[in-house]
């Protein structure tokens, strides 16, 4: 009673608090009063501005009438007082702080009064206060209900005293008369069920039932009052939280499970982490709960994100993942297959299997994922949002994603909040994302109180409105009725939810750390408390749902499979990463050419197709007004077509446009890219007078092509990229670009690019073929905004700088069959056009950092001709000199070998200093892998010159680091270590030529289907319908049949045990590479324009010298 009284009171007006003090309250003091009403403005936030009928002069004169007439029905027109009285009017059921009589007169039963006689001022107060009580209950009961099972954490919110203060200072002491009267209950209640009026002690017993026990319901922050119905509905009827006995019996057989699993574990691997779950058991049968209430309202395939709690767990009990697999984790065996792997706690994996519980098929996976926490989220909704878009699912109802976190985490780490926003954009929803906390109310060794500043670990969910379920993790059937609304809820209203499961953590941070160092009380508590599948067996066995000895028998039956399984694994010789894989890509690689790169050079006719209709206005132009200066733009274009040359924007079109016509979908993403930050790519033209209407030329190319999507991205790196990264895991056969505004803002993104992109097929032999284009390039704008810090890119690029790999034909392509990721600069649309062509007709992928210009989008010179695009033309890894020096190469004193932009300061250089016979200037525009072969044959061509690289960025940053020891080898002219010879003759002729399934660009017989059939037509071969998207998202995955590289050498990179070059500066050979630039700086550019001139024309000076 006392709780509810503490509910009230924080939702009652100065106004109201009066009123209903004095028929509820025995006293009141007047300082008591004051903190009360500061208590009710503290969570009195929202939103009335969002009720539409809210709004406007006419709703709130009205309003005030008739507040004035709740206050004196004599103080207005007597009409008034008559419609009044009439019960025709509904005050809007906002949020706002809750004005005194500002409730609905057709909530009220005027105490049996004769309808249409004036009720007394009495019995409007008591119903005021009647309704207030009900709403400050759905607003606040959370802040008091039982959400602790150790019960450590006081209900009080931190920081809100008040709250206490009333809690302690104010008596509720209804008469026993006041508490059998009956009340008419509003619409926005549901705790009558069928009733529509309950006694006092009634309505104030369910309210304490439904808000102040072992769930806490969060949500009259939403500001929409059909969602907060919905939530009142599900919560308050009466009997929700019935269970059957056979649901009883299923919950307490999923939670043997997973409380089998952890002991399991921990009695075979005592001394190994693995990060369990215990104290939190519950996850286990409530994921499973969300993904049958899912399954059963029609989704198909769930997309799991999640740290490492009880990450095993999940994979064992929630995806069924062979339980031999798992154990086989902790064997440490060698691995049969390609990849450095990764600890057993962020492994993937996927899974199709039968939803016994609905009988359905239903497909899992839990994406692989870094220490990093809470990095996988973005890269989950984008692989989520990818499977939607593929499946043609475009609300959401057969793909979601699940998101786990921990409470520390979920706080604590920004990319939540840059996730949750991205959670109602059109181009990056997933239609609802269900996140569940793994709440234990610690993270590490570090309490709540120091890990937040919110109330809640799940604060950061509020701002997109998501309403939060909190539940006391040692209440299974509390939890199970939590998820079903949240799947539920997801269902209906295809908008994110949390589920706060509120438990603890039974041992430390890993089963090998103390938790008594650092919270010692917490943890004398947890040695005497119970753990929740025993609380549940005494429930249900003191109830009669099940006996003692059912309760034994399910725990031992589970205990032999875990032990059979555990004999299985000890058979096994080799762990197998293609068992963990979390994207499987069906039929992609199967019977290609892991060498076979299909051409990119397309017919002239395709480039002037494409080119008109680039540069052309939508078709209803007469009616569809576009801005003057693009219609310049636009007539430029043109020009450029009919010319067939074409600039950086054009030379983007055409590889885009080409792609699509070739089934490829296309997707970028990223700040302000329709327009591009440098206004030069114009993708969607908006129509000047009429909102909205807008025309994007590269969708309407050809009739039959694939999707093109061009989206502006929330102002946020580290999300969209990590979205970005998991969309293009989903499908090989699409181009999925993320663009920075300027390169170095991809640095917030340093953990996706590091984690994921990276080392992703490394550690989870898991590919990518993202492309990032970063502007680059030091053009006098300052520190930021010039250098993508190419270096660092290139510092985790892997091919070994001392190794010079075996020539042969496939130089190219095996060299980026063996790196994590290809580094380039170009410096020609045709050659940007190549390389982002060349991306979907190699037969493997790999992520693409591309620096791009920025002052070379209009520079003139930076054109191409049509002839560099059509076939027979490719992407040009160096671009040697064609002019004077390079014909007649004997005579040139110097070579300057450089990349990207400053190619044109040197060629201006040059020309100016009449030098162009005596300085070839070479083009390394592939920079990783490095082209070591073309290096050399441009060092033999130039025997009398002497080498240098110049660039523009600082000689700490830029490419300089990474090319120097790779220009040395190259300039060896051979292999530093004689034994690799032999080894490249023989694993040369392992090479297979069977491409029968290459999926070929060019493939005129796939052109002619539409863009969805072609683009899974590569999936056929494995006998499943090419039709059917599912079959390249991995509908008949065997993973046996995936990842058959056997037949690629994986040797490119020097191999183990061949001792390393010495990597000196000269080489062997007695030529070396000299260095000309800036001198090395802290910063990414010189901060003033003078001083940028000045270095750059020094540097110009000291490369164009002889
Ligand atoms: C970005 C990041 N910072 C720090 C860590 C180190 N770390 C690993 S677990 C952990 C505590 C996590 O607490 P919580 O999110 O509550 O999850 P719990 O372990 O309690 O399940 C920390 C700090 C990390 N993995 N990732
Ligand atoms: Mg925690």
């Amino acid at each position: 009673m006392h709780r509810a009284h503490t509910a009230f009171s924080l939702a009652l007006s100065p106004m109201a608090h009066k009123n209903f003090a004095t028929w509820l309250l025995k006293s009141s003091s007047s300082k008591q009063m004051a903190k009360v009403t500061a208590a009710a403005a503290v969570r009195t936030y929202n939103s009335a501005a969002a009720e539409p009928f809210a709004n406007g002069s006419t709703a709130s004169y009205v309003e005030e009438m008739y507040n004035a007439w709740l206050r004196d029905p004599t103080s207005v027109h007597t009409s008034w007082d008559a419609y009044f009285r009439s019960n025709s009017y509904v005050s809007p059921p906002n949020l706002a702080p809750v004005q005194a009589n500002t409730l609905p007169l057709t909530a009220f039963n005027f105490g049996g009064a004769v309808s249409g006689a004036a009720p007394d001022s009495k019995t409007i107060d008591d119903h005021l206060a009647v309704q207030a009580i009900i709403r400050s209950y759905q607003i606040r009961g959370h802040n008091i209900a039982h959400l602790d099972p150790l019960e450590i954490n006081s209900p009080e919110l931190p920081g809100n005293s008040s709250t206490k203060t009333i809690y302690a200072n104010f008596s509720f002491e209804p008469s026993e008369q006041d508490m059998e009267r009956q009340f008419k209950l509003p619409s926005t209640t549901f705790i009558g069920g069928d009733e529509a009026s309950l006694p006092l002690k009634e309505i104030l017993n369910r309210l304490e039932n439904v808000y102040c026990n072992k769930i806490g319901v969060e949500f009259m922050f939403i500001n929409s009052l059909e969602q907060c119905n919905w939530i009142r509905k599900r919560f308050e009827t009466p009997g929700v939280l019935n269970f059957s006995p056979e649901e009883k019996r299923l919950i307490l057989a999923r939670l043997t499970r997973a409380t089998g699993f952890e002991a399991f574990l921990a009695k075979k691997y005592s001394s190994e982490k693995r990060f369990g779950l215990e104290g939190c058991e519950i996850m286990i049968p409530a994921l499973k709960e969300i993904i049958d209430v899912s399954t059963e309202l029609g989704v198909e395939s769930v997309i799991m994100g999640m740290p490492h709690r009880g990450r095993l767990n999940t994979l064992a009990n929630v995806c069924r993942k062979p339980l031999n697999q798992i154990f086989t984790q902790f064997a440490g065996l060698e691995a049969a297959d390609d990849g450095s792997g990764d600890v057993k706690y962020h492994l993937g994996t996927y899974i199709e299997r039968l939803n016994r519980v609905t009988n359905k098929n239903i497909r899992l996976a839990v994406v692989a994922n870094p220490s990093h926490l809470e990095a996988v989220d973005p890269v989950v909704q984008g692989k989520t949002r990818a499977e939607q878009f593929y499946r043609g699912d475009q609300e959401g109802k057969k793909v979601m994603s699940i998101l786990i976190h921990g409470d520390a985490a979920f706080c604590g780490q920004g990319v939540v909040y840059e996730t949750m926003h991205l959670s109602d954009l059109p181009d990056y929803t997933t239609h609802g994302t269900i996140h569940v906390v793994a709440n234990n109310q610690i993270g590490f060794t570090t309490d709540p109180r120091f890990s937040r500043s919110s109330p809640y670990c799940t604060d950061v969910a509020r701002v997109v409105n998501a309403p939060i379920f909190h539940v006391n993790a040692d209440d299974p059937e509390a939890v199970m009725h939590v998820c079903k609304v949240a799947a539920e809820w997801r269902a209906t209203f295809h908008k994110d939810c949390v589920i706060d499961l509120v438990g603890y953590r039974r041992n430390g941070h890993n089963e090998i750390d103390e938790p008594m160092f650092t919270q010692p009380l917490m943890y004398q508590k947890i040695r005497k408390h119970k753990n929740c599948l025993d609380l549940y067996a005494d429930k249900l066995i003191a109830e009669g749902t099940v006996t003692g000895e059912e309760v034994k028998s399910v725990a031992a039956k589970y205990e032999n499979i875990c032990e059979e399984a555990f004999a299985l694994a000890k058979t096994e010789t080799h762990v197998k990463y293609k068992d963990w894989l979390d994207s499987p890509w069906s039929g992609f690689f199967e019977g290609k050419d892991p060498l076979k790169v299909a051409p990119t050079g397309v017919k002239e006719e395709t480039l002037i197709h494409i080119g008109n209709r680039f540069s052309s206005p939508p078709p209803n132009a007469a009616e569809f007004v576009i801005h003057k200066g693009l219609m310049r733009v636009l007539a430029a274009r043109k020009a450029m077509v009919d010319d067939k040359v074409a600039d950086w924007a054009l030379g983007e079109a055409m590889a885009f446009g080409s792609l699509l016509k070739e089934g490829i979908h296309v997707r970028l993403s990223g700040q302000d890219v329709e327009r591009g930050t440098f206004s030069h790519r114009h993708h969607v033209l908006h129509h000047q007078l009429v909102d909205k209407a807008t025309y994007n030329s590269l969708q309407h190319m050809y009739p039959d092509q694939a999707p093109y999507s061009v989206s502006n991205s929330s102002l946020s790196e580290y999300a969209v990229l990590g979205f970005e990264h998991g969309y293009s895991m989903t499908n090989p056969n699409a181009l999925v670009l993320w663009e920075a505004q300027f390169g170095d803002f991809s640095n917030t993104a340093q953990s996706i690019i590091d984690q994921f992109i990276s080392s992703g097929q490394s550690k989870w032999v898991r590919q990518s073929g993202l492309v990032m284009l970063l502007p680059h390039g030091m053009e006098g704008m300052g520190p930021e905004h010039s250098s993508c810090r190419v270096e660092r890119f290139l510092q985790m690029s892997s091919d070994d700088p001392d190794y010079f790999p075996p020539e042969s034909d496939e130089f190219g392509v095996r060299q980026l069959h063996d790196i994590n990721w290809i580094v380039a600069n170009c410096s020609t649309p045709a050659n940007y056009y190549h390389i982002l062509r060349r991306q979907i007709a190699l037969p493997f992928r790999k992520p693409l950092i591309l620096c791009t210009p920025k002052s070379l989008l209009r520079h003139p010179e930076a054109k191409s001709p049509f002839s560099e695009m059509s076939e027979g033309s490719e992407f040009q890894r160096i671009i040697p000199d064609n002019g004077p020096a390079g014909q007649n190469p004997s005579s040139v004193k110097k070579v300057v070998f450089c990349s990207g932009r400053v190619y044109y300061d040197l060629t201006k250089t040059r020309t100016e200093k009449k030098l162009e016979s005596d300085i070839a200037i070479v083009r390394v525009e592939q920079i990783s892998p490095f082209p070591f072969d073309l290096v050399k044959e441009q060092a033999n061509l130039y025997k009398n010159a002497e080498l240098v690289w110049a660039q523009e960025e600082h000689k700490n940053q830029g490419s300089w680091t990474y090319v120097q020891p790779r220009f040395l080898t190259a300039l060896n002219h051979s292999r530093d270590v004689s034994q690799s010879d032999e080894q490249s003759s023989s694993t040369n002729t392992t090479t297979t030529t069977d491409h029968t399934n290459n999926v070929s660009a060019t493939d005129s017989d796939s052109n002619s289907k539409p863009w969805l059939s072609r683009m899974f037509a590569a999936s056929n071969s494995n006998g499943g319908d090419p039709k059917d998207p599912a079959v390249a998202l991995g509908g008949d995955f065997n993973a046996a049949k995936h990842f058959d590289l056997k037949n690629v050498r994986h040797d490119f990179n020097r191999p183990a045990g061949i001792a390393a070059a010495p990597g000196g500066r000269i080489a062997k050979t007695g030529r070396k590479i000299s260095y000309v630039g800036r001198a090395c700086g802290a910063s990414t550019a010189t901060g003033s324009k003078a001083q940028h001139i000045r270095e750059l024309n020094a540097l110009l000076n000291d490369a164009i010298s002889t």
